[in-house]
């Protein structure tokens, strides 16, 4: 097993494992009856809970669930009601048309609502009534009463009387799977849909091509999956330039694909498939290498990123083709839209190639003050293809890049890159879909504990900010409000190589966009959804989804304090005032509140046990230089901040995997100077740092180091310096430790460490000229 997989099964996903079947086994023994009540407190959150006065509804296996003879939405949703139930109270409970005065759950489908997807659930001592607006309504109104049920096995149910009327706030409520940086199953994107039904989610878009994998039969071009579909090998990491040498790949056939939009269409999901051009298609032209601006050859991409090579704009082949694939593709997809990509589409090949040329100046296309002559190009390209999909019946989605050179004009914006794009679009009246990568890309680190975690592409997108999104930007005016259609999270796999990965970085993230799209943004609360979600979690458990327990496990922030030179480490819960940690893994339990920090001022290893949720572990490392007021000449990188320069002084040493997660300070483009404040004139034995070197990513070391010291923040004397080689290839990403030599005349106040830096991509790299950066982390002092 690799690394990534042994992480993802962890001992805790044993342990959740062994108590179920503990559960199971315990009470198919016992003739006992247990009676647990439902709560509707569900995820999301409904509209209206009002509850009724009277008594409770008595669910046991004698209740049976009533549908109107004849009605086969109706009959059908029945069937998975009594699906939902067995799962999760073990037991099944029957299905009748005949009417009768007690002990149903009633579905019917004649709720009066202007929202098409609403529903009413009534619960009463006599009966439950799910009352839809629609099927689709009524669907929403069975996952309420799915979700509310206790996930403790217990035979009986108690469900207190309630009127609950629900409807979802956003019409769009997506969530993407990419299939093409790595394959999974047919029985796997089932399962993924059967948890956005849970979740409420009628959206699954589904990102079928891309440069590592083509994975759609089509049959005039049966290249593009017997090619297509496979690489020879896969790179490790990210950036590392070394490559697992095993085939991958796979595809759906027709046959599977019309099978899976029927699946999802009875579980009222809509699948909109993704064929993403004119960039991101290396697999088509490896298939076809006559499609390209050069002609090849080429192959299935094998390591991430953006590619020179895309579809040639110059050659009307490429046209037919599309024209043809799409052809099939619509004939499987009944979705009213079809998203045809248009992201990070590189443009060198384009403005090189004698037929992009040539149609460049037939549509008379020039670069202006706006845009580039590529950017109009893609534009043609782009509105070509939206006015073929329109003359097939079909609407079209791409991302934000499709508005560079101006917008198709009837196309839907998925707003990527942030949500600027997205207002843009809807104050041009076009629709718009919110899927801003910095809150709903679910492909990033979800635990700031990330040296713990899968790996990932890297950044930090904790639960909490994915919950705090909220679609509907304050800057729109009423009028153009109505364009935003709803949110969408987004699953990327580069990083995923088996689905139990995707499920974990799913959930539950998914849940807080779930509750965003569904539920009114004034009744949101992350710390009441944290409670919420503890109990769905354990349904997630229950149907074997592996699901992050981060956002119940103990939380912390860091205060660095640079008046008393100490650092307070603030650790809370969700469900609990105190905590019980340990110091040092010393058997005794200290107790820390929230409100009350607890004081470092030595190197000590703080670690809190869980039951349920992932442990608590973090490690100070105190030196002389922990905790005293850093300043520096030159600011970081936006990108790069986080915390600012006392992330450099805070006990806590850069993360291994990732240097994008806020451990780690960035600098671009400019030198690094700082000056430590020791407060007092201490011995000062040496000085040392660590500095992340990633050159493909643009991560280089420094060019020289000088290290002074003063006592009065004015002349400095200068004690260390240190030129480095110039580096003239790549470098595999690594931390390098820093250590200057044993200063002579030790005793100072003030320490200064100036790194001179290369600034920009030397002329070897693949990105010459772009910025270059330095990574640096925990400045020690001794
Ligand atoms: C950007 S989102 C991409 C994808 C990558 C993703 C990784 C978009 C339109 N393009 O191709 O998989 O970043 O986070």
């Amino acid at each position: 097993m690799n690394l990534t997989l042994m992480k993802v099964f962890s001992r805790k996903s044993t342990l959740t494992l062994l108590t179920f079947l503990c559960f199971f086994l315990l009470s198919s023994c016992s003739s006992k009856q247990y009676t647990s009540p439902a709560d509707y407190e569900t995820i999301p959150l409904p509209q209206q809970i009002n509850k009724k006065e009277g008594k409770d509804f008595i669910l046991d296996n004698s209740t049976k669930i009533f549908y109107p003879e004849e009605n086969e939405d109706l009959k059908q949703a029945a069937s998975f009601l009594a699906d939902y139930i067995q799962q999760i109270l073990g037991y099944s409970i029957d299905i009748t048309t005949k009417q009768r005065d007690k002990n149903l759950i009633i579905l019917d489908v004649n709720f009066k609502n202007e929202n098409n997807e609403a529903y009413q659930l009534t619960v009463d001592e006599n009966n439950i009534k799910i009352n839809g607006s629609s099927p689709a309504g009524l669907f929403y109104g069975m996952q309420t009463l799915r979700k509310s049920l206790p996930t403790t096995n217990y035979n009986v149910v108690a469900f207190a009387p309630v009127e609950i009327t629900d409807y979802p706030a956003y019409k769009h409520r997506g969530v993407s799977l990419d299939v093409a940086r790595h394959f999974f199953s047919a029985d796997f994107v089932k399962k993924y849909i059967d948890v956005l039904a849970l979740c409420n989610m009628n959206v699954f878009h589904w990102h079928l091509t891309d440069d590592q994998g083509w994975r759609i039969e089509i049959k005039k071009y049966p290249k593009l999956t017997e090619i297509g579909a496979y690489r020879d090998s896969t790179i490790i990491g990210r950036h590392t330039n070394t490559y697992k040498h095993e085939r991958h790949g796979g595809f759906y056939t027709q046959e599977q694909i019309k099978e899976i939009v029927e699946y999802a269409r009875l579980r009222h999901i809509t699948v909109i498939p993704e064929i993403d051009i004119p960039g991101h298609t290396l697999s088509v032209l490896a298939s076809y290498p006559e499609l390209g601006c050069t002609g090849g050859p080429y192959h299935v991409g094998c390591e991430w990123g953006i590619f020179e090579d895309v579809l040639c704009a110059g050659n009307e082949d490429v046209f037919t083709f599309l024209n043809d694939v799409f052809d099939e593709v619509v004939q499987l997809f009944p979705a009213e839209y079809m998203h045809i990509g248009g992201d990070e589409c590189l443009k060198n090949r384009w403005m090189a190639c004698p037929k992009c040329n040539a149609r460049m100046k037939e549509q008379n296309i020039k670069a202006t003050k706006e845009h580039t002559a590529g950017e109009y190009l893609q534009s043609y390209f782009i509105k070509r293809v939206e006015k073929m999909l329109n003359d097939k019946g079909k609407r079209v989605i791409g991302w934000d890049e499709i508005l560079e050179g101006g917008i198709a004009p009837n196309a839907t914006i998925m707003s990527w890159r942030g949500t600027e794009g997205g207002i843009y679009a809807a104050q041009k009246g076009h629709d718009v879909i919110m899927t801003p990568e910095a809150y709903l890309y679910l492909d990033y680190y979800q635990s700031p504990h990330v040296d713990n975690e899968p790996y990932t592409f890297g950044w930090l997108t904790e639960l909490k900010k994915v919950y705090s999104f909220n679609p509907m930007p304050t800057s729109l005016s009423n009028d153009d409000r109505k364009h935003i259609l709803g949110a969408q999270a987004n699953i990327w796999t580069e990083y995923m190589p088996e689905y139990k990965n995707v499920e974990y970085m799913l959930l539950p993230r998914m849940c807080a966009i779930s509750e965003t799209v569904w539920t009114n943004p004034k009744d949101k609360n992350y710390n009441d959804f944290v409670n919420r979600l503890y109990h769905l979690s354990q349904k997630f458990d229950l149907l074997d989804y592996k699901n992050s327990k981060q956002a119940f496990s103990t939380q912390d922030s860091l205060v660095v304090d640079t008046e008393n030179n100490v650092l307070k480490l603030y650790l809370s819960k969700f469900n609990s005032d105190t905590i019980l940690y340990t110091k040092n893994n010393n058997l005794d339990k200290l107790q820390a509140t929230a409100s009350e920090p607890i004081i470092i001022d030595q190197s000590v290893t703080i670690a809190v046990d869980d039951d349920y949720a992932d442990d608590y572990e973090r490690k100070f490392i105190f030196n002389k230089a922990t905790a005293k007021p850093i300043t520096l000449k030159y600011q970081p990188d936006s990108r790069y901040t986080f915390r600012g320069a006392e992330i450099l002084t805070d006990g806590t040493e850069g993360a291994v995997e990732s240097y994008r997660t806020g451990t780690w300070l960035g600098f671009s483009n400019t030198d690094f100077e700082a000056v430590i404040d020791l407060k007092n004139e201490e011995y000062i034995g040496w000085v040392s740092f660590n500095y992340y070197v990633n050159t493909r990513g643009g991560l280089f070391p420094p060019k020289s180091i000088t290290i002074s010291t003063s006592s009065d923040n004015k002349n400095f004397k200068t004690f260390y310096q240190k030129k480095f080689d110039t580096v003239s290839t790549h470098i595999s990403p690594r931390i390098n430790f820093f250590s200057s030599s044993t200063i002579k005349n030790p005793k100072a106040r003030y320490v200064k460490i100036i790194i001179e830096t290369i600034h920009s991509l030397p002329d070897w790299h693949e990105k010459k000229g772009d910025k270059a950066y330095l990574m640096l982390d925990e400045i020690s002092i001794k």
